[in-house]
């Protein structure tokens, strides 16, 4: 079997050297909050912020942590003009006059932090974009579409650290290989089917869902005696890496919509952190992702912190929940 790097495979796709070496640097990031992840327990970092280490020292959550090597890391790139994290408020501008051609890396450091404690698959998700033109240091470059990503990815922290990349040429899969450090190519062509019997939801949300979502899902619970004529099969792994994961390998529809109980800030999931990223690598999977009314990526952001309807996975049904919308 041939063994590919990470840069191999960059530099053999014609990636633009400045984008491999924010990629690379990326992975080196990713590498390291793996490593802290996995030894977690040890280290008494599980739970809640500041706890206590069986030394009985206070210890910092791993999101905190995380956002840290992320910023040690990914902020050392001399092509970066801005850090914009889920965990921090502020924009974090790495240049003072930044130019045209500066990345801008918007990222959720650790993603489905819940799911620590249980020893479930987390990860980390980033959206990379080029500025087209100098801007003050200002809040410029959280009003920068989707659709303007030149990158997007994640890493899963599960059984094996996976990395999973677009650079707008489809969608690539490496895993963590613990002997070389480095990430090697095993899914060169990442593809959703069109059509799926698999949906993924919190269903505990049932009564603060929108019609049309509590339409879509009672469709699918009745099966094959009801409107869609098929059988569903249900996933939800509260961890939208490992949920996106599956869907990106095997299909499958994920929903996090607006509700009446997130309605208040737009919905639950983030817009430039998970929503984005997501959209674009599942589109250029050949799926599809919707706020149920229109296409993720092309949502004009108003701040970035923003939240958003999420219906993402394979192409058909998502349509088909967007024709629920339109009932
Ligand atoms: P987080 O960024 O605070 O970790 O929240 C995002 C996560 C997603 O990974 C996941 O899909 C969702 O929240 C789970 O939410 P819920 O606990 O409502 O099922
Ligand atoms: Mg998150």
């Amino acid at each position: 079997m041939t063994q590919t790097t990470l840069r191999q495979h960059l530099h053999a796709s014609n990636t633009d050297r400045d984008l491999l070496m924010l990629l690379e640097d990326i992975a080196t990031a990713c590498r390291m909050i793996a490593d802290r992840v996995r030894h977690g327990a040890f280290a008494g970092v599980l739970g809640a912020a500041e706890t206590e280490n069986v030394q009985g020292e206070t210890q910092k959550e791993l999101d905190v942590i995380s956002d840290e090597i992320f910023q040690e890391i990914v902020g050392g790139n001399p092509n970066l003009a801005a850090l914009v994290s889920e965990e921090v408020d502020e924009v974090n501008w790495r240049k003072q006059a930044p130019q045209a051609g500066d990345f801008v890396v918007y990222y959720d450091p650790l993603d489905g932090s819940s799911n620590l404690d249980v020893n479930l698959s987390v990860g980390t998700i980033f959206s990379i974009v080029r500025l087209k033109e100098a801007v003050p240091t200002e809040a410029s470059a959280v009003q920068i579409k989707g659709t303007e990503q030149i990158a997007a990815g994640y890493a899963i922290y599960g059984p094996s650290t996976g990395l999973v990349v677009t650079v707008g040429q489809g969608v690539v899969g490496f895993t963590h290989h613990p002997g070389s450090g480095e990430f090697l190519l095993t899914q060169p062509a990442m593809s959703i089917p069109e059509q799926t019997q698999e949906f993924a939801i919190n269903a505990s949300r049932y009564d603060l869902w929108e019609a049309p979502v509590r339409r879509y899902i009672d469709d699918c619970l009745r099966g094959a005696n009801g409107r869609r004529g098929k059988k569903f099969n249900m996933r939800w792994c509260a961890s939208m890496v490992a949920d996106v994961h599956r869907i990106l390998t095997r299909g499958g529809v994920f929903l996090y919509p607006k509700d009446s109980g997130n309605a208040g800030q737009g919905g639950k999931l983030r817009l430039m952190y998970e929503a984005n990223p997501m959209g674009m690598l599942v589109e250029q999977a050949g799926g599809a992702a919707s706020t149920g009314t229109g296409r993720i990526m092309d949502v004009a952001p108003t701040g970035h912190h923003q939240r958003v309807s999420v219906i993402l996975g394979s192409r058909d049904e998502v349509a088909e929940i967007e024709r629920y919308y339109t009932e």
